[in-house]
């Protein structure tokens, strides 16, 4: 049986992380609105964590932030000149628009894709589908260099298959891997079996208060694109209450590892339905370890980030780690299960883990938010760029890095700065000597600018 072995690729917090209330239904992007940001110390956070798990014995891997402002998506509004006098005008004409150009959203990236192990996919490659994030204009801006990015880390087509956005359907919505949980026997080994999290049908009139960004047509394409045997592949739904809770994303009340999956009771629609379907597809007993809203409020859950966690199995461990953010900890309830949880050696989760994420989490991202999950083999493994892996010596440098180019902090008011996307192009050329990205990665390298 195949083996897997699971690298969380975490994307690196870009120079213009700032807060600007852009997505809708997602309450701490709301609530953050225009405050100042720190992108200095949220980029610091993000290496953090991923040095954290790699110092745990887990394989981690980076992906690296987009080029923004989106200048390219400004001349395409009709503004025109050097990229510095495009941004000038643009940030006096269309103050909004700017705010989509400037976010450094790639960051989140859960949403830059849906992955599927080479073991559940008909012709025995790793697929890798780009999400189109199309229920948001910022987000929608990610996937041609998403596509980029990928293809550079895996760039061999005998065992990858890194395929593109759906695109020029804006109402096949498709957030990526934080919509999608695979579960497998414990210890990864052979196929497994992959659950899609819709929130609703792509001609379906809106029945919730905020947007259900992704469409059950978007994970049916995905599925066939991959080549997912039917009988392994479940579409489940969304509960409306999870979404107007502000779960804009599964991953807010959902995640999954191996044989267990952690979430809320009233994460989906039919959670007995989903028990009895995941029982009949797994051809193993998966372990569901769902929390009652007697012991955690939905509400809460959405504060505490209690399921946008990370669920590892440290090397040797017995039981998983769950990771959370530092703002789980901060909130009683959902800090008093799992002090429970913990304690009764007869569950699946034997150890917590908190880290301090906050600059992300103020929009909305927390651990499982900032990465991307890869299940590989050996061989998958071996013919990946090795550059994007995390060593030491990486996170080092990415660090020096960050400290050299970003700004302590980044409000409103600078928005204007002519000389933020200077300094922005001279950080990401950097950055390009950092990660086997190239000369030639961002636009405005080829462009020459
Ligand atoms: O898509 N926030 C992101 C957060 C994504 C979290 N990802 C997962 N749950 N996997 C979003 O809503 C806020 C940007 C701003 O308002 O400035 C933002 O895009």
């Amino acid at each position: 049986m195949t083996q897997l072995t699971e690298i969380n690729f975490d994307g690196l917090v870009g120079p213009t992380h700032n807060y600007a209330g852009l997505s809708f239904g997602n309450l701490a992007s709301e609530h953050n609105k225009d405050a100042v940001a720190r992108p200095r110390a949220a980029a610091l956070q993000g290496i953090g964590k991923m040095r954290r798990l790699m110092d745990l014995g887990l394989p981690q891997g980076v992906l690296p932030p987009q080029e923004r402002p989106h200048i390219a998506f400004l001349r395409d509004l009709g503004f025109a000149g050097s990229d510095g006098a495009v941004w000038e005008q643009a940030v006096r004409a269309e103050p909004w628009l700017v705010r989509q150009a400037l976010s450094a959203s790639a960051m989140w990236a859960a949403n830059a894709a849906t992955v599927s192990p080479s073991p559940d996919c008909a012709d025995g490659r790793l697929h890798l589908s780009v999400a189109n994030l199309s229920a948001n204009l910022h987000r929608r801006l990610e996937g041609e260099e998403t596509l980029a990015a990928l293809r550079a880390l895996c760039p061999n087509p005998e065992h990858f298959a890194v395929h593109p956005a759906l695109t020029g359907h804006a109402t096949l919505g498709d957030e990526g891997a934080a919509n999608h949980m695979r579960l497998s026997p414990a210890g990864m080994h052979g196929p497994g079996v992959e659950v899609f999290v819709y929130g609703a049908g792509a001609s379906e009139v809106e029945r919730t208060r905020f947007p259900a960004r992704q469409t059950l047509e978007a994970s049916r394409a995905i599925a066939r694109r991959h080549g997912l045997d039917a009988a392994r592949t479940l579409f489940v739904r969304q509960a409306a209450t999870a979404i107007d809770a502000g779960a804009f994303h599964n991953d807010v009340v959902a995640v999954a590892h191996e044989d267990v999956l952690f979430c809320h009771e009233l994460a989906f629609a039919d959670p007995a339905g989903l028990a009895a379907d995941l029982a009949r597809a797994a051809g193993f007993q998966p372990t569901i370890v769902s929390v009652p809203a007697a012991a955690v409020p939905l509400a809460d859950a959405v504060k505490a980030y209690l399921f946008n966690a990370q669920l590892i199995r440290e090397p040797g461990a017995n039981r998983l780690t769950l990771v959370v953010p530092r703002e789980t900890q901060e909130t009683p309830s959902a800090w008093a299960y799992l002090s429970d949880l913990i304690a009764d050696p007869a569950t699946p989760i034997g150890r917590l883990e908190v880290l301090d994420v906050r600059e992300s989490m103020r929009n909305g991202g927390g651990p499982a938010c900032l990465r991307l999950r890869v299940q590989m083999t050996q061989a998958e493994r071996a013919a990946a760029a090795e550059g994007f892996f995390l060593t030491p010596a990486l996170a080092d440098a990415l660090e020096a890095w960050a400290v050299a180019h970003y700004r302590e902090t980044l409000g409103p008011a600078d928005i204007a700065d002519p000389a933020l996307v200077r300094e922005i192009y001279a950080a990401l050329d950097a950055l390009t000597n950092i990660l086997p990205l190239g000369p030639r990665h961002y636009r405005f390298q080829r462009a020459g600018a």
